[in-house]
């Protein structure tokens, strides 16, 4: 089934495509630039997936994943309101990496300051061979306001976050790889339709598993070793005594199943 469900004010897309949700940003006019519409758009999208959908791919329109902030929203904004602002991001991309399902963001040109918060709350992250991520906050006089102090040094270390915001390097979509800022890097033009491979695979999982990994991986990933360790055992014990597994493994079992393979 494909299905659009494009709203007329609209600063996103949502399209579905069987067990799979393209939400894509679609203000390609400012680059995708973040304002508060577009990311409360994001927020609900997410929020309200179809129940049938069992990952969801983000997406840029455009030459370019995303600008960012949108700049235009700061030059009135008192310190009241961007405390909130900030939060209002927050809330969007907890939706994004806690939410019921895995996110791929298949990402080209800029992937800038609050498009890279935003990039970095997806679970797998394609760039093509056009993309390049960089955090110009120092040369705008502000800071990291999406989520990037927590989630982007969480990918690179905060050594290299600090780096990027002092020197406002830019880095090219290999370096980006070699760091962690994304899994895989395709040549130009090519980001969605890995996304959508990608994406497939994820959504043939047993959606409990796929959970587990989004949800739970990152609390175990903050926890004292054995805290951890007691999760992880939970965790588990609660993945493997469902149905589904049983049946996974035992059709691996009776040869049913795939092999583990590269490629
Ligand atoms: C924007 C924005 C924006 C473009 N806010 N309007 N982000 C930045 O510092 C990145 C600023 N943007 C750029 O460096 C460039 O626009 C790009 C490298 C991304 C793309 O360049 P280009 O030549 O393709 O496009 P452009 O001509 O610069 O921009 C096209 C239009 O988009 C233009 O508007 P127009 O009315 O003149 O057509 C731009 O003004 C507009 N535009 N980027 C507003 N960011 C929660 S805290 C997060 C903190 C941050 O994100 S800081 C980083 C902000």
């Amino acid at each position: 089934m494909t299905a659009n469900m494009q709203h007329d004010d609209a600063l996103i897309r949502i399209d579905i495509e069987d067990e799979v949700a393209i939400i894509t940003l679609n203000r390609p006019d400012k680059r995708n630039a973040l304002n508060l519409t577009l990311v409360e758009q994001l927020r609900h999208a997410f929020e309200t997936l179809p129940t049938s959908v069992r990952a969801a791919i983000l997406a840029g329109e455009g030459t370019h994943f995303s600008a960012g902030l949108d700049l235009s929203e700061l030059s009135e904004t008192s310190t009241a309101e961007g405390l909130q602002h900030s939060f209002q991001w927050y809330e969007a991309f907890s939706r994004i990496q806690f939410g019921r399902v895995p996110v791929v963001c298949a990402m080209q040109g800029a992937v800038v300051g609050g498009g890279l918060e935003l990039a970095s709350s997806a679970h797998v992250r394609v760039a093509d061979d056009t993309a390049y991520f960089g955090l110009p906050e120092g040369q705008r006089g502000i800071f990291l306001g999406g989520g990037g102090s927590v989630r982007v040094s969480k990918l690179i270390g905060f050594s290299r976050v600090t780096e990027m915001m002092l020197t406002g390097h830019v880095l090219d979509a290999h370096e980006g790889k070699a760091i962690n800022l994304c899994h895989y890097v395709t040549p130009a033009g090519q980001a969605m339709e890995k996304a959508r491979e990608l994406a497939r695979r994820i959504a043939s999982n047993a959606p409990l598993s796929n959970y587990a990994i989004t949800n739970v991986l990152p609390h175990i990933a903050e926890q004292p070793m054995a805290n951890g360790l007691m999760t992880e055992a939970l965790i588990a014990a609660i993945t493997q005594g469902a149905p589904e597994a049983k049946e996974r493994v035992n059709a691996f079992l009776q040869k049913r199943a795939a092999k583990v393979s590269l490629g």
